[in-house]
Order: structure tokens, then C-alpha cells, then sequence
């Protein structure tokens, strides 16, 4: 059986390559057992690098503006326009991630940062701690001390860990009323950005 599957495939080989000008033949049916399936398609497939987005291979740096309240959606209260996760910025791991911050909230105060959290975000925090050192801005749980309206803060560190985490405000309510955005950092080299 196996001798005769194999010589099988190999006959199915030579009529796709002997076939390739030519038109329907019988072995266009056939497709090979071997054939790899296609992969699943990934998240990758629909990344694309927005204008507030640059990329430096060479350096291994994401460098992202981000404006708190860039539109009227959500209360103002977004990110580039994106709130309640239905934006995911895609970064490699072991880049280096530069966030030039900017409030443009003519109303309240803002604040950024990366948190483990992707849901169910509490009301309040505590002196939150962001999963990467240096990703969070100062003061970012104050209405006081935090971003202002605006004014701006960069802030930048090492996306260290592969995995899935979230882009938040830490003002009070913030984000439990949707002021965060997916942030992804990739195993395997997938940078830019998708929205839902
Ligand atoms: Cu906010």
C-alpha cells in the first residue's frame, strides 16, 4: 500500500511540473497527501504600520505617538481614537518601545501605561506596577499629577515577554470604562497594528 501511494504521489508530482503550461489535466485534482496545510491565518496578516507607528529594524525600536482624547469617541476618552480594546499594537519581543504621550483632552487629565490586566479593569489602582520597567507615566493615577490637558511625556522600555497585554489609562474609571487598547508583543517579529 505505502509502495503504492508513494509511487502515486511521485506520478502526481511529475504530471503538476510536466502540466505547468499546459491547462486542466487529471492530476490537478489530486493534491498531493504531502502538501503542507495552510497555516492559520495570523493576526499578522492584517498588521499594518499606521503613521503614528515607525519601526527601526536595524535599531530594534517601536516608537508610537499616542494622544489621549485624538477624537470626541468614548467620552474623549481613547487612545489615537481607540477604546475598549478595539485596537491591538503589535511590538517584537526584545524591542525597544518609545511612547511620545500627548493629551489632547481639553477636559482632564490622562495617563499610559502597559498593565497584565486585558479586561475587567478595576475602577481604581494602587500604585500599579507595569509589566515592563519604565511603561507607565507618572503619576498615573492622579487627576492632579498625571497628564495634563495638553501637555506631553514620553516614556520608553523593553518589551521583554511575549504576551498579551493592555494599553491603559490608570486615571480613576478610566479604563474600567474603556480607555484601553490591546498591546501584543510578538514571539515571532509581527509589528504594527490592527483595529476591530
Ligand atoms: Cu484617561
Amino acid at each position: 500500500m505505502n509502495r503504492f501511494f508513494t509511487s502515486s504521489l511521485v506520478a502526481a508530482f511529475g504530471l503538476v511540473a510536466v502540466g505547468c503550461g499546459g491547462g486542466d489535466d487529471a492530476a490537478s485534482g489530486e493534491a498531493p497527501a504531502t502538501e503542507q496545510p495552510a497555516a492559520t491565518e495570523a493576526p499578522a496578516a492584517s498588521l499594518s504600520v499606521p503613521d503614528w507607528m515607525s519601526v527601526d529594524e536595524a535599531g530594534m525600536t517601536v516608537t508610537l505617538e499616542i494622544v489621549a482624547g485624538k477624537d470626541d469617541s468614548n467620552n474623549r476618552w481613547n487612545f489615537n481614537g481607540y477604546s475598549r480594546g478595539n485596537g491591538t499594537i503589535v511590538v517584537p519581543a526584545g524591542y525597544n518601545v518609545v511612547i511620545n504621550f500627548r493629551n489632547d483632552d481639553p477636559n482632564i487629565a490622562h495617563s499610559i501605561g502597559v498593565d497584565a490586566l486585558t479586561g475587567n479593569f478595576p475602577a481604581t489602582f494602587q500604585n500599579p506596577e507595569p509589566v515592563f520597567a519604565g511603561a507607565i507615566s507618572a503619576n498615573a493615577t492622579s487627576m492632579q499629577e498625571a497628564t495634563q490637558p495638553g501637555a506631553s511625556e514620553s516614556i520608553s522600555f523593553t518589551a521583554d515577554a511575549a504576551g498579551a497585554y493592555t494599553l491603559i489609562c490608570y486615571i480613576p474609571a478610566h479604563a474600567a470604562t474603556g480607555m484601553w487598547i490591546n498591546f501584543t508583543v510578538s514571539a515571532d517579529g509581527a509589528v504594527g497594528f490592527t483595529s476591530s
